[in-house]
């Protein structure tokens, strides 16, 4: 085993100043699928075991000769290419019934002395077996000892890209869009089949191809051989299409004078153009719909509900696919606390959407904060399918920059009770989870390294909510980047304290929406003149000379009566409660007494502090990992953490800066000044910063 080396010189970090092949070695594009060779005890066991995959012979479908060519190539990478084929062999048998798709992916993978045997109701879940086995293996397990049987918690597991046809990818910190519409359909990127190889390999059963401010583009006889042309490519991997639909489209691509969900026309129009996609693509997934929300139109602009819009496209889809209808919705005229009105317009509607509508609700009230409660959604309409929606790329969490790995964001939600019929993971079942993609044209999918784990857990989670975070990240992170336990044992824990890094420096206490205007890079809590009172940062902290936070107390806005009695008594009292949500629920003097004994200034000061040293230890501790990472990835790490850490010092210093502008309060004592005096923070601008 290597040790550890010393923290490399500052200039080492950033600069590739090694030659062009240490420069060209592994760049990122193989993801968590690299099956690097097994070393010691593991390849013994893996050489004694010597498998070789038997059977069929000749693949009796694309899926199964997929699962077949996945095992050969893997095994051949985990043995470095030493499986002896004149020894007597360890058959791995594929026994996978005779349909191709159909089931819910269950497998089993079983060993004896010399066989596997992996198994299932149909030829994916030969697939999901093999990527299953090829995962232990590459974790070390003995082949004689594997022993799985996995069926997936949810039946929909989706991502959904906010990819336009431009190729700008609205919250996207990777690059271009990884969808070449320009050049679809004749020419399919090799990276579609890379990208779905890899989302087979988490269980990731559904692709929303566009965004949720939708284009109605996609709905016009141009888009469809090209939807086609990917449909067909994902088709074999288990993936299923599925695209944005614009509301309005009647109207903007289909030559009507409205789009009245009740109107004839209307749903005429909707049951051709369903018709016309399911002849095309005949496993077609359905529609994912943001209605009335964000300026985009919706059955309200006709007087309709949610669900007169939700049910008259599932009609049209019927039993082919599935509507998937939004529930982030919010309204500048509403003088209600922006957090209560999702709950305020769906609730009355539960048990009036269709058998095929499911209702996709984020995890928290407000949008993909780092720290938000549950949403009272959950539980609270027990006769709607509902959905989750998380955020795989870091709108809000410091976009692509440095190490932040959300898997305990949500492994935290999917396992939190809701009071009212379980915890939010149980709820969810009927309906499914959708993820917002992160991937991107840069040649790592992900922009920066580690945001690849985030595509992972969520692909793991999706499948298996219960699996701890814990071992997600040391699965990935072993298959990404090296088995080595000295790397695992720093890296992993590492992983695990990283999100609650960037809510100590940017949502310390339950601080919310405090970012830039538009790109949402950065800070800026002073922002108080936007048009519409619920963009403003101000809306959201409420700080003054006395105070800060927003009450959501009965006493206040009264958004803690949206959860169960159980749950809302949790975060009623701010001596009791989990005071990551302190400032979420109540607005508190700045000489409010914290359990610490100090003044909540005194803490919020240093809670803000604590964030900028764990990025600064962050890179610290990346640095004297050096040799056990590749030349190429180490040095990007570097940099983005670098990045992290000046940012992690900005919003520490901007916040501080501001908040002291308002209280007038000293900084306790030994504690460091902002760098700069406020206006100077306030005066950055971004007009570069991507995304937007
Ligand atoms: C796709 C936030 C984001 C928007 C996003 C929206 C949504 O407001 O900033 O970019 O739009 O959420 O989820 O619809």
């Amino acid at each position: 085993m290597m040790a550890l080396a010393a923290p490399a010189a500052r200039a080492d970090v950033v600069v590739p100043d090694r030659s062009l092949s240490q420069w060209n070695g592994e760049d990122g594009y193989r993801l968590w699928l690299r099956h690097e060779p097994l070393e010691g005890a593991a390849l013994e066991q893996l050489r004694a075991f010597n498998p070789i995959p038997g059977t069929p012979a000749s693949p009796e479908s694309e899926t199964l000769g997929i699962a077949e060519s996945e095992l050969r190539e893997g095994l051949a990478k985990l043995t470095g290419g030493s499986i002896d084929a004149d020894r007597p062999r360890g058959v791995i048998r594929f026994d996978c019934g005779r349909r191709e798709r159909g089931g819910d992916g269950r497998f089993r993978v079983t060993s004896g002395a010399r066989a596997i045997r992996i198994s299932g109701p149909d030829h994916l879940s030969c697939l999901y077996g093999a990527h299953a086995l090829l995962r232990e293996l590459s974790r070390g397990v003995d082949p004689a000892t594997i022993s799985l049987d996995e069926t997936p918690a949810m039946s929909l597991r989706l991502l959904n890209h906010w990819d336009n046809p431009d190729g700008h990818v609205e919250r996207g910190y990777a690059g271009r869009s990884i969808f070449d519409w320009w050049r679809l359909p004749e020419r399919l990127d090799r990276r579609m089949i890379d990208y779905a190889r890899a989302n087979a390999s988490l269980g990731i059963n559904g692709v929303v191809v566009n965004n949720v401010n939708a284009s109605p583009l996609f709905l016009t006889p141009h888009y469809l051989p090209k939807l086609k042309r990917l449909a067909d490519a994902w088709r074999p991997y288990g993936i299923r299409l599925y695209i944005s639909a614009r509301f309005s489209a009647p109207r903007d691509v289909g030559g009507l004078p409205t789009a009245d969900p009740l109107d004839p026309a209307v749903k005429a129009w909707w049951n051709a153009k369903a018709d016309e996609i399911y002849a095309a693509i005949p496993d077609f997934g359905g529609f994912l719909v943001k209605a009335n929300s964000e300026g985009q139109p919706g059955p309200q602009d006709y007087g309709r509900t949610h669900a007169d819009g939700a049910n008259m496209l599932a009609a049209a889809l019927g039993k082919r696919g599935t509507v998937i209808w939004r529930a982030f919705v919010y309204k500048a005229e509403d003088e209600t606390d922006r957090v209560k009105q999702a709950y305020q317009e769906f609730v009355p509607l539960d048990g009036k959407f269709a058998g095929n509508v499911i209702v996709q609700v984020k995890n928290g009230p407000l949008d993909f904060q780092p720290r938000e409660p549950f949403h009272p959604l959950f539980g609270a309409m027990p006769r709607t399918r509902l959905m989750l929606e998380a955020q795989v790329t870091r709108e809000y969490l410091g976009q692509a920059s440095g190490i932040v790995y959300l898997a305990p964001m949500w492994s935290e939600v999917l396992g939190t009770h809701t009071g009212r019929g379980g915890t939010v993971a149980q709820v969810i079942v009927p309906g499914g989870i959708a993820g917002v993609a992160n991937t991107g044209s840069d040649r790592n999918w992900t922009g920066g390294h580690f945001d690849q784990a985030n595509w992972y857990a969520f692909g793991r989670l999706a499948w298996n909510p219960a699996l701890s975070p814990e071992r997600i990240a040391r699965e990935w992170a072993a298959q990404t980047f090296s088995r080595e336990p000295e790397f695992l044992d720093a890296i992993v824990p590492t992983m695990l304290a990283s999100a609650g890094t960037v809510e100590k420096y940017i949502a310390p206490f339950g601080l919310a929406h405090l970012m830039g205007t538009g790109h949402h890079y950065g800070p800026a809590p002073w922002v108080c003149d936007l048009a519409r009172p619920e963009w403003n940062p101000c809306y959201y902290h409420r700080a003054d000379k006395a105070g800060i936070g927003f009450d959501r107390t009965a006493g206040g806005s009264d958004a803690l009566a949206q959860y169960a009695p159980s749950v809302a008594a949790r975060w009623a009292d701010p001596a009791q409660m989990d005071d990551r949500l302190l400032l979420w629920f109540h607005h508190l003097p700045w000489q409010h007494p914290m359990r610490s004994g100090n003044t909540l200034w005194h803490d919020l000061v240093a809670r803000y502090g604590q964030g900028e040293a764990e990025a600064g230890a962050r890179s610290a501790l990346w640095a004297r990992l050096a040799d056990h990472v590749d030349y190429r990835r180490h040095a990007e790490v570097a940099a983005d953490l670098a990045t992290q850490e000046k940012e992690a010092r900005w919003w520490r210093d901007a916040s501080i800066a501001y908040w002291q502008s308002l209280n007038g309060l000293a900084l306790p004592a030994g504690v460091r000044r902002p760098d700069h005096p406020l206006d100077w923070y306030k005066a950055k601008t971004f007009p570069e910063a991507p995304g937007q």
